[in-house]
């Protein structure tokens, strides 16, 4: 009996070591998949945000890469920022989701958690008055435009913020006058 009870103990040391200090989550930031190694994006903020806190890192060249220390153990969303760029989680090189992702922080994804990657790619810009982001200015954006409209005062949905071309909050006549104009070419 006493031998079981330390085994117990000692096999539960190194965990409860662990959530003391916290674990290191990170990985590497690159804008060519087929050149991991060159394409190291620096100066992205990755935050990693949840139940137990709030931690960031800024990715560092020639990788890209962004270790942050110290997370306790909890289940987090990890989003990298960096102006004009997007970014997509690389999954066994494979492209997947954009951020931000979820990641469980404990023992058992330890290594997993160390290689987090993204690709950055520049963030593709909607043309103003493409209302249903389909990247031209057509037709369809005046259906589009028609099915936000909420009236002046309104309050437009996020899918409808491109119909609300004077940044206002609402879609109404304002908007529409600014669609006419971007429609005739002007
Ligand atoms: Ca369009
Ligand atoms: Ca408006």
């Amino acid at each position: 009996m006493r031998l079981l009870v330390l085994a117990v103990a000692v096999t539960l040391a190194p965990v409860s070591e662990a959530l003391a200090e916290g674990f290191t989550v990170g990985g590497a930031i690159y804008t060519d998949l087929n050149n991991v190694l060159t394409s190291g994006l620096a100066g992205v903020t990755v935050t990693i945000t949840g139940d137990n806190g709030t931690f960031s890192a800024i990715s560092i060249a020639p990788l890209g890469i962004w270790p942050i220390h110290n997370v306790p153990s909890g289940v987090y969303t990890v989003m990298p920022v960096l102006e004009g760029w997007c970014f997509k989680h690389i999954v066994s090189g494979v492209v997947g989701d954009p951020a931000p992702i979820t990641i469980t922080v404990d023992e058992e994804h330890l290594a997993k958690n160390q290689s987090i990657q993204f690709l950055a790619e520049t963030c593709a810009t909607t043309p103003e008055g493409d209302v249903n982001g389909d990247g031209e200015v057509d037709q369809d954006d005046l259906a589009a435009f028609a099915n936000c409209l909420t009236g002046p005062g309104g309050n437009a949905d996020a899918e409808c913020e491109s119909a609300d071309l004077d940044a206002d909050g609402d879609v109404d006549l304002g908007d529409f006058a600014r669609l006419q104009i971007v429609f005739a070419g002007g």
